[in-house]
């Protein structure tokens, strides 16, 4: 696909001159492996729409509302309309046991909600463990051709600022918000060797959110599909990976670099104190009750 790399602006759009000497110090923009990662203040929005217009693209969504979780959807739809990706064709696939409860919310033109049915489950493990699969499914079956990008999102989340075309590229992963100052000998990657999410100790770059993730379809889908047979492997040999799904996302991005980083201003905590290099919270998760909220 030509849409990640072709950057072209319209003629004789006018914004702020950009400079080579001044901009971020409080925050690494970099990966070593020359991926930007992305913050407030390293990308001029305008710039970046006027160039995806161009582009007539289209980006899908994915989220899960399974068993209570259900009651997260509305709100995380509604916040959606608002600052995900504003005036561009956006397709959200909802995947829910509870059909009849998926609330309406009005959606402007070329935007779109896909319902699609999914059973029930008894452990919130296998919920989360599952989404790769049916992923790369709905990718196989219904997105070829249609889509030109796709995000993965938790839905017990809300956006709360602008998450646009600046999150484009082949590979995107996010910093989880709660280690991204820590050393990586406390990242929670799976130790046992046994496990194909295996992170040997004095490896692994960041920590990534299994709650964001996302790229090029064609990127995505072989992302899903590998942590999805590694998922199945484990399984086989009884191993269910620490943290599922994220454990088989960060041994992921570990081998395949993600070709952009998105901060933790993409996915953080409602419960976590804001820290001052944070200058925008884009997207956050809700507080809850694991309790009261999961099925067990
Ligand atoms: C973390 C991760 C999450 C996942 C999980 C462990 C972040 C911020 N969160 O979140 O992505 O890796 O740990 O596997 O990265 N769901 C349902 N019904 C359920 C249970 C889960 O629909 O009964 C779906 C729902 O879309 C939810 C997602 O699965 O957002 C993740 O599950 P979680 O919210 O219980 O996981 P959490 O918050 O501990």
């Amino acid at each position: 696909s030509n849409s990640d790399f072709h950057l072209v602006a319209p003629d004789h759009l006018l914004y702020k001159q950009p400079s080579i000497v001044q901009g971020r110090t409080d925050v690494v923009t970099v990966t070593p492996w020359l991926a930007p990662v992305i913050w407030e203040g390293t990308f001029n929005p305008l710039l970046l729409d006027s160039i995806y217009k161009l582009k007539n693209i289209t980006i899908a969504a994915t989220v899960f509302a399974v068993g209570k979780y259900i009651r997260f959807l509305k709100d995380f739809l509604v916040t959606a309309e608002k600052h995900f990706f504003t005036g561009f064709g956006v397709h959200i696939y909802v995947f829910t046991d509870r059909v009849d409860e998926v609330p309406h919310v009005q959606m402007a033109p070329g935007r779109q909600l896909m319902v699609i049915s999914v059973p029930s489950s008894n452990r919130w493990q296998e919920i989360s463990a599952r989404r790769m699969e049916l992923v790369r499914t709905l990718i196989e079956e219904k997105l070829r051709d249609h889509v030109d990008y796709i995000f993965c999102l938790d839905v017990d989340s809300q956006f709360h600022g602008r998450w646009g075309t600046e999150s484009l590229g082949g590979l995107v992963a996010v910093i989880h918000p709660g280690y991204y100052r820590d050393d990586r000998s406390k990242f929670p990657y799976e130790r046992r060797p046994e496990s194909r999410a295996y992170v040997a100790p004095g490896e692994g770059d960041f920590y990534y959110c299994g709650g964001a993730f996302g790229g090029l379809l064609q990127e995505v889908h072989q992302l899903v599909k590998i942590c999805h047979s590694n998922f199945l492997d484990d399984a086989k040999n009884n191993i269910e990976a620490a943290w599922q799904e994220e454990s088989h996302l960060n041994r992921y991005m570990w081998i395949n670099k993600p070709s952009k980083v998105l901060s933790p201003e993409y996915l953080w905590q409602d419960f976590k104190p804001i820290n001052p290099e944070v200058r925008i919270i884009r997207f956050s998760g809700v507080t809850k009750n694991y309790a009261e909220i999961r099925p067990n």
